[in-house]
Formats: C-alpha cells, sequence, structure tokens
C-alpha cells in the first residue's frame, strides 16, 4: 500500500497535478493540527450555546467552519444527538469515512471488517461488548458514513458537570463518544469550577 502510495504520490507531482509542498501541508495538518479535540470543542460548545447547538443540528458543516475549523472539499457533516430515548452510532459498511476535519484520523477498528459489518447487523452487541449498555426503550440508530456525508455524534453530558466552563467540558469530550460507541460518565475527580462558589469565607 505504502509503495502505491509513493508511486500514486510521484505520478501526480511529475505530471503537475499535485504540489508536494501543498501535500506535506495537508500531512503535518492531520499529523499535527486535527484531531478529536476539535471535535471535543465542537460538542461543548453546543452543550453551553443552545443557538450554537441549534446551528449545529441544522447544518453542522456551516456551524463548525464558523469555528475556524479546517474544512475538506467536498465534506458534508451531519451532527445526530444522543437522547436518553435515542442513542447514534457512526460506522463506515464500505470503506472507513470518518469526519476527520473534527475526528482527525480514524481508529484502526473504525476501519476493520468486523466493526464495519457487525456495527449495522447487531449494534446493540457491538456496543455491548464495548461497555455501553443501552436501554431496550432506547433507540439505536446507526449512521453509514459516505465519502460525501459524515457523522459526528452529540454525546449526552454526563451528569455532575454542571457549572464547568466550555474549556473544562470539552476536556471530558472522548473521541469514542462522538463516534457514538462511548457514554460520558461523570467525571471521578471533577475539575474545579471556573467561577468560585458565592459566600464568604470563614
Ligand atoms: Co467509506
Amino acid at each position: 500500500m505504502q509503495l502505491r502510495v509513493r508511486a500514486l504520490e510521484t505520478v501526480l507531482t511529475e505530471k503537475g497535478y499535485v504540489d508536494p509542498a501543498a501535500l506535506d501541508a495537508v500531512i503535518e495538518a492531520y499529523e499535527t493540527k486535527v484531531g478529536p479535540h476539535i471535535g471535543a470543542r465542537v460538542v461543548a460548545k453546543a452543550w453551553s450555546d443552545a443557538a450554537f447547538k441549534r446551528a449545529l443540528l441544522d447544518d453542522a458543516t456551516k456551524a463548525v467552519l464558523a469555528l475556524g475549523v479546517i474544512n475538506r472539499v467536498g465534506d458534508h457533516l451531519i451532527a445526530v444527538e444522543n437522547t436518553p430515548k435515542l442513542h447514534n452510532m457512526i460506522v463506515c459498511t464500505l470503506c472507513s469515512c470518518y469526519p476527520w476535519e473534527v475526528l482527525g484520523l480514524p481508529p484502526v477498528w473504525y476501519k476493520s471488517a468486523p466493526y464495519r459489518a457487525r456495527a449495522v447487523i447487531d449494534p446493540r452487541g457491538v456496543l455491548e461488548e464495548l461497555g455501553v449498555e443501552v436501554a431496550e426503550d432506547v433507540e439505536v440508530r446507526v449512521w453509514d458514513s459516505t465519502a460525501e456525508l459524515r457523522y459526528l455524534v452529540l454525546p449526552e453530558r454526563a451528569p455532575g458537570t454542571a457549572g464547568l466552563s466550555e474549556d473544562q467540558l470539552a476536556a471530558l469530550v472522548t473521541r469514542d463518544s462522538m463516534i457514538g460507541v462511548a457514554v460520558l460518565s461523570t467525571p471521578t475527580a471533577p475539575p474545579v469550577p471556573t467561577t468560585p462558589p458565592r459566600g464568604g469565607t470563614p
């Protein structure tokens, strides 16, 4: 695969279709700048800002772009919200389509044949193996990504996180929760709220 990629890159460069410096810039961006911390920022903002959340669920591409996130040409991002009655989960049954601009590079298991096949055949079973118990009265919806359509799960905010700042909330959001294969639990050692509690000192 590496040889094929290198051969392709050489041909495209020799024919003048791609600029090697542009390729380097793209690779560097995905290695160092783009990652799940961007998605986590988006999720934390949606939890903290009702207008942003509406905009995100309405048109995630536009909402995320407004935050200054690097966008890839042709990507169309859709945010799906987890609720007490609905659990969303993301897969690409065909290959490995993934919302790179908000989650960075896809994990190896996401690209594996068993996950791609079983996520649609037995999503509850897969979730259970990953430690996510979805109650029977909660609907599970599996979204199949394509080259044009990418999905981001807006996970449920963990209980016990009231009063946390956007930055503190973002630190609690995991990559897997944004793929829909993990749920967020109350942090064991909750970070100290930025605003000190009111009241005088003793
Ligand atoms: Co794909």
